[in-house]
């Protein structure tokens, strides 16, 4: 059946003209399979090979005729290491791709300097073949631009995942360490694939049962399972922890007990898994246990952590999502206030980890004031991957836009060109450690994810950390291609309607600049008149702030002055309404309904528009799906075609929802020839 399981690794035979077009040339494979790593190579190629061309392909040791392919590092292969080639610009995770005459016949050599770069050569080959590249004439060659590839998985012990709609945790806790469900394999695969290098296992918010041994113990038996394929285990951490588990009286980091404890716990993981990765902390934040609990900084708490895991090599990756009723005024600001005061404090393996926005994984907000403010501190990226404000499982929105449009965001810091993406590759400040992070939307459903689209946001994300230069549309084509078909008549549609669905999604719920409409807690669906005083600062009205004259959350000088916290060319642009582009103007600015867009329209014309183009837009990626029922299996068909009805209904509520309340409060009639919801 096809079930999604497989994800973009879909091995399938590929039709006979292609086929044919490279049976010549992969006609045996030439590696050694001595470490684990080989190993996991050498039975990726087989497996993939042998689907993709409908025929085994012999393993031999040397070349014997045209076609052979060799795969390996000077180290694994003499037949390497006679080419002699120069792969100093590679690092220790980079390959090339190379057509070659080796002992006299065509060949092509897969290269790394270590094991994981020629893994990632071969799962790069592999995705040649399933694209439908031609193979005769190589000369590739990539290596990742930031060190930490890393998904962080939103998991608890007991199975549930926090803002996960795929289902349970994949972590099979109860009968870890002894029972390594396969799935772990194939999880490790496809991260591998992508270039994905690191996995923290569990919540930010989960409690200090995992620092136990018997924990411990089932994280290890992971972490073998992952090895193979290049990929760390890193885990949260419960800054309580030393009191809860470890008996202290105090979790002050300052403190010499503390200090000894953290040590003491680093040394006996490091015991048993040698390569781990290193702590994830969410502290002093929605009621998480932190330093400030001691009247001690971000940098004291993450620095005796840090220093617990330095003399093993591991890191610490701090998280600046801060968020308490202590600044009531403006939430966007805290992260900034808090951190920015800090930078040069922290120890040399602490990585900052922002989200990509100022406020919480929005469809679309500007990119977090903080990157570019740090120039001492490696600052990771944040990515949700997971769609929480988005519409869950069933919204089809691809990711990729989101992710693409912050990466190139201009910080300015070092004047024009200093985008998000060189600040997050070092770059822009000359770090080495550097990373990306992704909140997994991964979970128990047999697709992984929810959807077969939802798919396409792992794989986006993981393209996009090996290098956060790439256009995401070129990503969505690959994916496509891997995923469904390479039928031009199929992946130019569905390219294009992935990559105008972000766009719609924003439109239904949250146009112009708007946030944070959604239904608070479970973020499912519109309720912008939810005012409720619990929590008010994650409530809808305080973020659109609409009132009789108009609507908006005014971040400049005259209100929460958010804007000065960008680099000065940025903070003047978005604190003058003139400038400020109008898919941010009513984040920074609270505009009078009666306000001329750029179109010539009022704005509250404008606003109607957006959320009437939304469910068209969606609409419209119905009939395109629609039309493609020919190029895809009836499963995967028929369960995008309802998710689409799904979306095209909720986009609706979206819609009339939104403007049925900003109507009752604006009193504005609306517009001619807009057809009210029957
Ligand atoms: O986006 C919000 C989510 C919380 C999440 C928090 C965070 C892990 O609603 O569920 O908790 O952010 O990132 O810490």
């Amino acid at each position: 059946a096809e079930d999604g399981y497989d994800l973009w690794l879909r091995y399938r035979p590929l039709p006979p003209a292609q086929m044919k077009l490279y049976g010549g040339r992969a006609s045996q494979l030439v590696l050694a399979a001595d470490t684990p790593t080989q190993r996991a190579t050498r039975d990726e190629l087989q497996r993939g090979l042998s689907g993709l061309l409908g025929r085994d392909i012999p393993l031999t040791q040397t070349v014997l005729h045209d076609g052979a392919i060799v795969v390996g590092t000077a180290a694994s292969s003499p037949l390497i290491a006679r080419l002699h080639w120069d792969t100093r610009n590679l690092g220790s995770e980079g390959y090339l791709i190379r057509s070659a005459v080796i002992d006299g016949h065509a060949a092509t050599a897969i290269v790394g300097n270590s094991d994981i770069g020629a893994l990632y050569g071969a799962f790069r080959f592999l995705r040649l073949l399933q694209t439908g590249q031609h193979i005769d004439r190589l000369d590739l060659h990539d290596a990742p631009h930031l060190t930490l590839r890393v998904l962080d998985h939103w998991d608890y012990l007991n199975g549930q995942v926090e803002r996960g709609y795929a289902g349970a945790s994949i972590w099979d806790w109860w009968k870890l360490p002894d029972w390594r469900d396969p799935r772990y394999t194939d999880y490790a695969r496809a991260n591998a694939s992508i270039g994905i290098n690191g996995s923290v296992l569990n919540d930010v918010a989960g409690g200090a049962t995992i620092l136990t041994p018997t924990y411990l113990q089932k994280v290890a038996a992971l972490a073998d399972v992952f090895r193979p394929y290049g990929i760390r285990v890193y885990l949260s951490i419960r800054f309580s922890a030393p009191i809860e588990i470890g008996g202290l009286k105090t979790a002050d980091p300052l403190d010499p007990q503390v200090r000894a404890w953290w040590r003491a716990k680093a040394d006996e993981i490091y015991r048993l898994i040698p390569d781990f990765g290193g702590f994830l902390v969410k502290a002093n934040s929605e009621g998480q246990p932190g330093p400030a609990d001691y009247g001690r900084t971000h940098a004291d708490g993450a620095n005796v952590l840090a220093d617990a895991l330095a003399p093993h090599g591991g890191v610490v990756m701090w998280r600046a999502f801060v968020y308490s009723q202590a600044n009531p005024e403006d939430r966007a600001k805290q992260a900034y206030d808090a951190f920015k005061p800090l930078d040069g404090q922290f120890r040399a393996n602490v990585l900052v980890q922002v989200k990509n926005g100022p406020i919480d994984f929005q469809p679309r907000e500007p990119f977090h004031p903080l990157f570019g403010a740090m120039p001492k501190t490696p600052l990771m990226m944040e990515f949700e991957i997971t769609k929480e404000y988005l519409g869950f499982a069933t919204h089809l929105v691809y990711l990729g836009p989101v992710y693409e449009e912050v990466l190139s965001s201009d910080t300015m810091t070092h004047g024009k060109g200093s985008t998000v993406a060189k600040v997050i590759d070092g770059s822009l400040e000359g770090h080495r450690l550097t990373g990306m992070a992704g909140d997994a939307n991964i979970g128990t459903d047999r697709d992984w994810c929810g959807s077969d689209f939802n798919q396409a946001n792992w794989y986006v994300f993981g393209r996009l950390a090996w290098n956060p230069s790439q256009s995401s549309r070129t990503i969505a084509e690959e994916w496509v291609r891997m995923t469904f078909s390479n039928d031009d008549a199929f992946v130019k549609p569905v390219v294009d309607m992935m990559m105008g669905s972000r766009e719609a999604a924003v439109d239904y719920m949250t146009p112009l600049g708007l946030v944070h409409l959604m239904g608070p807690g479970h973020h499912y669906g519109p309720a912008p008149w939810d005012a409720s005083e619990a929590e008010a600062d994650w409530r809808p009205v305080y973020y659109h702030r609409a009132d009789k004259q108009g609507i908006g959350f005014d971040r400049t000088r005259s209100g929460s002055d958010a804007a000065a916290q960008y680099a000065p060319p940025v903070a003047a642009q978005f604190s003058d309404i003139q400038q400020t582009p109008e898919r941010f103007l009513l984040y920074f600015h609270h505009v009078p309904w009666d306000y001329r867009m750029r179109s010539g329209q009022t704005l509250w014309y404008e606003l109607v528009a957006h959320y009437a183009q939304g469910v068209e837009d969606v609409k419209r990626m119905r009939e395109t799906w629609r039309g493609l029922h020919g190029y895809v299996d009836e499963q995967r068909y028929q369960q995008t075609a309802s998710f689409l009805a799904i979306q095209e209904k909720e986009a609706q509520w979206w819609r009339d929802a939104c403007i049925a309340y900003f109507q009752s409060i604006s009193g504005q009639p609306l517009p001619p020839g807009y057809a009210p919801p029957e």
